[in-house]
């Protein structure tokens, strides 16, 4: 690795032998948020307005102006979002260290769980059942939960029911050993959340915020592809956009993983 230079990543993807995975949803006024419960404020879903298309408004160029929530689509959580960061130096996106945005991730694979039971929750069992296949959770990687979420329909993709939305996540117990015991970068899911649906009647509640942003770790929702991940191996990029004191951004998220040789 000693005479490795950054021209050789370009070269290597021209070539084939690194492959990009895009793990991003197309951002999309129809993509569904996050539903909180009535007497809370609300996440705006993207909204476009024309300003011109090569028409009176602009003759020449077209371009929109766009209003969404920090948190719609595809998107990172740092730690100012949650209480429990609310005090941590560099918490916001504007601020989070940019060593962070290029980091190894760990893919574990609940898809049929997830399929099973949408309130499927992942557990330190399972994790720790996942380590004597692949080894263990590297300190500074990327954890992310592979559903299979992402391939559902608009409607049961958010899962709603009148008792609130019913998807996979982590239990609080591993989501506090992760951070604690492996040191994890962030925790990543292809559901609208990093905790599950019914998280709010966690102890503590929406325990992946919880723990991952008090210790000033990161989140990542509505992936995809993850089914195009090894499960360990991959590299992540994943650079949210420098809002001003932001707590979270829309991201293009692209995976690193190593390719067959040919750029097919
Ligand atoms: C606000 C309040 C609760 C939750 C969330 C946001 C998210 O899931 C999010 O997008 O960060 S659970
Ligand atoms: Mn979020």
């Amino acid at each position: 690795m000693t005479d490795f230079t950054p021209h050789d990543i370009a070269a290597a993807i021209a070539a084939g032998s690194l492959r990009l995975v895009d793990l991003t949803f197309t951002l999309s006024p129809e993509f569904p948020v996050i539903v909180l419960p009535p007497e809370f404020g609300q996440a705006s879903p993207l909204r476009i307005q024309q300003i011109s298309r090569y028409d009176a408004d602009g003759p020449g160029w077209y371009w929109n102006n766009i209003t969404l929530s920090e948190h719609t689509g595809t998107h990172f959580d740092a730690p100012i979002h949650w209480h429990t960061g609310r005090a941590l130096p560099n918490n916001a996106v504007d601020t989070l260290p940019v060593e962070h945005m290029i980091a190894p991730a760990c893919v574990i694979d609940c898809s049929r769980e997830a399929a099973a039971d949408p309130d499927f929750l992942l557990t330190r069992a399972a994790v720790e059942a996942w380590e004597r296949v692949h080894g263990q959770v590297a300190e500074g990687s990327w954890v992310l939960l592979r559903t299979d979420w992402s391939k559902r329909s608009a409607k049961d993709y958010a899962n709603l029911r009148a008792d609130g939305a019913h998807t996979p996540g982590p239990d609080p117990q591993v989501m506090q050993w992760l951070v604690e015991e492996r040191g994890i970068l962030g925790f990543g899911t292809e559901t609208i959340g990093t905790d599950a649906g019914q998280a709010a009647h966690f102890n503590p509640p929406h325990p992946a915020h919880h723990f991952l942003h008090g210790a000033g770790r990161y989140g990542l929702q509505c992936l995809r592809n993850l089914d195009q991940l090894p499960a360990t191996g991959a590299t992540l990029i994943t650079a949210p956009l420098k809002i001003l004191n932001g707590s979270g951004s829309p991201l293009r998220v692209l995976a690193l993983v190593s390719g067959e040789g040919s750029n097919g």
